[in-house]
């Protein structure tokens, strides 16, 4: 909804328009000022009913990433090894031909897919990229959530039955949040949707309560901590077993009446704990017994308490058994599902865990097939993000071939792994192997300039937006619908569009495809789910009306199947049956978003695992235990080790070519204690060489006392100076790029996901 302030014919039109920011998973509510199509000025929109003004320095960047003379308008095709700019027409027959060879060459198993996690708060991407996966045909697809958050997935399915039945802390409310391995001061918060978290924790110790931070180093968020607690890197698995047992031993264990209820495996549990008190795991865990035991006591006898984990404790080679263990104290400390405490958000667009009957539903697995060339289980429908070098490189696997065939040829979408992924290396090496590759993307960077062909999809302000991914994570139950602000470039196709039109060439269909065919495909297997489906609201009406509707006033695309989901959601107009209900009208009228109200208890409703109860000790998450008494003595001996960290003004590692957000020191440093630095002989300013199993870089030394001695940190999505990539900005800036660090091999074996903290290494100084 726009509104204009001045018009007349001589004088530039100036109107305000709010739009979400896509950059993270806080979604501020923006508002942007524009005279005519140019964007004056972006300041956070004080009526957002979420984020209330709060905004990051990212979020009003928005307009330099549009204005970006790099960022890509016309497509790319590679030729001779340079990349040139062609018209779509020439771009589609390209990828239709490239696309036709291989499948005729290698067969559709030859083609892997990797989604990155720009496509996470795309609506275009999370409509449409699904279609385009399932068009390719294979059983090679890769994304961002094997280096991210996938064991806290895994976690949440095996215990509460679906991958989005993810406990958020109810930060607004509780008196206690213990953070394990998240620092929202610089990333505003993942997988917990919460628009100035900042913020929210200053009200919370407003309010009195408390803030613990485990973290190896004292990040801003350990700053504005009341205590921080520097863990040895990777120990938080066994951190938070110490909880348990402590909470059983000392009586404290207590889930309360509802939850105890519903709740099964609470004797194994207190078994399982019993071989790791304090003593035994303190020294292995960096932090002494009498503040574990210290830290069980507050979060138990706290008015409410939440423990809350990040990427910290999930790309870690306990990832999953950490992420489960996280919900086991929730729940012994009687937190889990109340106010104050854990609780499940109730997604006003639906999602996984609104669906399907109520209470009880299918087994969580994983392994429906295995990567071809190490045997890794497929999880989630996808292999590691780190095998997808072995499976571009290695040709004879004798055994096997159960994961399809050879990869040849890749699409990417959203995605940069080669600074993203481990042993970046040797995925660079890969990537130049293929024989096709098309990236939908919107730079020509370190990934993309291996591509055959790059379709660039229009700017963030040229889309409209949902989020319909990460609101399924929020700390408020809201919903916030964006028009684009600005229209598309003349002949330039939107996001939706391009993998639409890229899943029919998958099909076999011509160059000049209508992308409206696959989406009138998708919208109407929808409806006919919809309509089916004895849970939905929409059970046993007519398909072709509710269909008729949605699709009044040409309505198509994305905003028909958000439309859909609003109107079948849990807080949806059920097509007239609730009025005044969501749905994507609704969300017209109320362009700060609408507030459907703080979280509420969710348990039985929320469960879908096939006892219809809590399998708090799931046979899988049970049988990883030996391996973390095993990690005991490994970790009490460890030496030199390597994290990561985040800072505010970088997203991963695609904004670095936004001039306001790099200018300043350069912050792509090795931050090392100055007791390591002495024993080392490195200095402040100076470099030093870094190695570990798989790389070697040197990187710029910063001596901190604000890190744990024995440990490293190196931020990711560093390292713009690979020929062949066009980011001006990014190169003059380069950093070094952290991932030649990590290791491919290691990966937390129940969800695939890369170990890219507490990667063993070692220094030298560079004379
Ligand atoms: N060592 C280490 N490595 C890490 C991490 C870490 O903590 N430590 N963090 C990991 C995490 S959490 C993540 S999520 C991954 C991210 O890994 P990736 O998702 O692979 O990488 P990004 O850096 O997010 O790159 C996003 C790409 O999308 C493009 N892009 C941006 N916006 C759009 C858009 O709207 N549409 C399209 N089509 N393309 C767009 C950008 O140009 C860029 O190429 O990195 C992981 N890697
Ligand atoms: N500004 C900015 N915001 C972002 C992003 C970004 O790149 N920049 N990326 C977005 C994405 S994709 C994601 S997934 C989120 C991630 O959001 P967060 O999880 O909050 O990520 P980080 O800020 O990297 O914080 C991770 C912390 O874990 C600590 N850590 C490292 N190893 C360990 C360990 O073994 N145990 C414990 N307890 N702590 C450890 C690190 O020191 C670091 O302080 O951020 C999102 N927001
Ligand atoms: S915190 Fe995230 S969503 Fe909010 S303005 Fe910054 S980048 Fe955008
Ligand atoms: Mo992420």
């Amino acid at each position: 909804m726009s509104q204009t302030t001045s018009s007349t014919s001589t004088a530039p039109a100036v109107r305000t328009v709010f739009r979400t920011c896509p950059l993270c998973e806080a979604g501020c509510g923006l508002e942007i000022t524009l005279k005519d199509d140019r964007v004056t000025r972006i300041r956070g929109d004080r009526d957002d009913v979420f984020s209330h003004g709060f905004i990051c320095p990212k979020g009003s960047t928005l307009r330099q990433l549009h204005e970006d003379p790099d960022r890509l308008r016309k497509p790319l095709v590679k030729r001779d090894g340079v990349h040139v700019e062609v018209e779509w027409e020439e771009a589609w027959q390209t990828v239709r031909d490239g696309i036709a060879g291989v499948i005729e060459r290698h067969g559709r198993e030859s083609i892997a897919v990797y989604q990155g996690n720009p496509s996470a708060h795309s609506l275009s991407a999370m409509t449409f990229g699904r279609t385009l996966s399932q068009a390719v045909g294979t059983r090679q697809h890769y994304s961002a959530s094997t280096v991210d958050q996938m064991p806290r997935q895994v976690a949440a399915a095996y215990v509460f039955g679906t991958a989005v039945s993810v406990p958020v802390p109810d930060l607004d409310r509780t008196d206690y949040l213990m953070i394990l391995g998240g620092n929202p001061y610089a990333s505003n918060g993942s997988l917990c949707t919460a628009p100035d978290f900042p913020g929210r924790i200053e009200a919370m110790r407003a309010r009195g309560g408390k803030l613990v931070v485990v973290d190896p180093r004292r990040s801003r968020t350990a700053e504005e901590a009341d205590e921080w607690l520097a863990i040895r890197p990777g120990a938080d698995a066994l951190f938070l077993m110490a909880l348990v047992n402590v909470l059983f031993a000392d009586g404290l264990a207590d889930p309360g009446p509802r939850v105890g209820a519903l709740l099964d495996g609470l004797d194994e549990l207190r078994e399982l704990s019993a071989g790791f008190p304090p003593a035994a795991v303190a020294l292995a865990v960096g932090i002494d017994a009498a503040t574990i035991r210290r830290m069980a006591h507050e979060l138990a006898e706290a008015p409410t308490s939440t423990v809350y984990g990040r990427i910290g404790t999930t790309t870690t080679e306990f990832g999953t058994t950490a992420s489960w263990l996280v919900d086991a104290v929730n729940i012994l400390t009687g937190n889990l599902d109340r106010v104050g405490g854990a609780m499940f958000a109730m997604p006003v667009a639906g999602g996984a865990s609104t669906r399907g009957p109520s209470g009880a539903g299918k087994p969580f697995r994983v392994g429906r097939g295995h990567s071809r060339v190490s045997g890794r289980p497929e999880v989630m429908g996808e292999y590691p993000a780190a095998v997808l070098a072995e499976e571009i490189l290695v040709d004879d696997v004798s055994d096997g071939g159960e994961g399809g065939g050879r990869v040849r040829a890749l699409v990417t979408v959203a995605g940069n792994p080669v600074l993203s992924t481990p042993n970046s290396e040797q995925l660079d090496v890969a990537l130049a192997d293929l024989e096709f590759m098309v990236s939908v993307d919107i730079y020509l960077n370190e990934t993309t300039r291996h591509a055959t062909v790059i379709l660039p999809p229009p700017s963030q302000l040229q889309r409209s937006h949902y989020d319909l991914l990460l609101l399924q994570f929020a700390v408020r139950n809201v919903a916030n619908y964006s028009p684009a602000p600005l229209p598309l470039d003349p002949g330039q196709p939107d996001e939706w569009e391009i993998l639409a039109k890229l899943a029919l060439l998958f099909h076999g269909a011509e160059p000049d495809a209508d992308p409206s065919i696959a989406d009138d495909m998708a919208i109407g297997s929808l409806v006919h789910h919809a309509v089916s489906d004895p849970s939905s609201p929409v059970h046993g009406r007519d398909a072709d009306e509710l269909l008729a509707t949605l699709s009044a006033n040409g309505r198509h695309g994305p905003e028909r199947m958000l439309d859909l989901m609003l109107r079948t959601g849990p807080f949806g107009d059920g097509f007239g049956a609730v009025p005044g209900g969501a749905s994507l009208d609704l969300l017209l009228d109320h362009p700060h978003g609408v507030d459907f109200g703080a979280l509420e208890p969710r348990l039985p409703e929320i469960l879908r695992t096939p006892s219809g109860r809590i399998e708090l000790a799931h046979p899988v998450l049970v049988a990883d235990v030996p391996r973390l008494a095993e990690a005991v003595d490994r970790l009490a001996g460890q030496t030199m080790v390597l994290v990561g960290r985040r800072d505010l003004r970088s997203n991963n590692s695609w904004m670095h070519n936004i001039e306001v957000l790099v200018k300043g020191t350069p912050r792509c440093t090795l931050q090392v204690h100055p007791d390591d630095a002495i024993e080392h002989g490195l200095v402040d300013g100076g470099y030093a060489t870094v190695t570990s199993r798989v790389g070697s870089i040197e990187a710029a030394v910063e001596v901190t006392e604000a890190i744990r001695p024995g440990v490293v940190s190196l931020p990711h999505g560093w390292g713009h100076s690979m020929p062949g990539a066009r980011l001006r900005v990014a190169s003059e800036r380069a950093g070094v790029n952290s991932n030649v660090l990590t290791d491919d091999e290691a990966l937390d074996p129940l969800s695939g996901t890369s170990v890219l903290n507490g990667i063993p290494v070692t220094l030298v100084a560079v004379s």
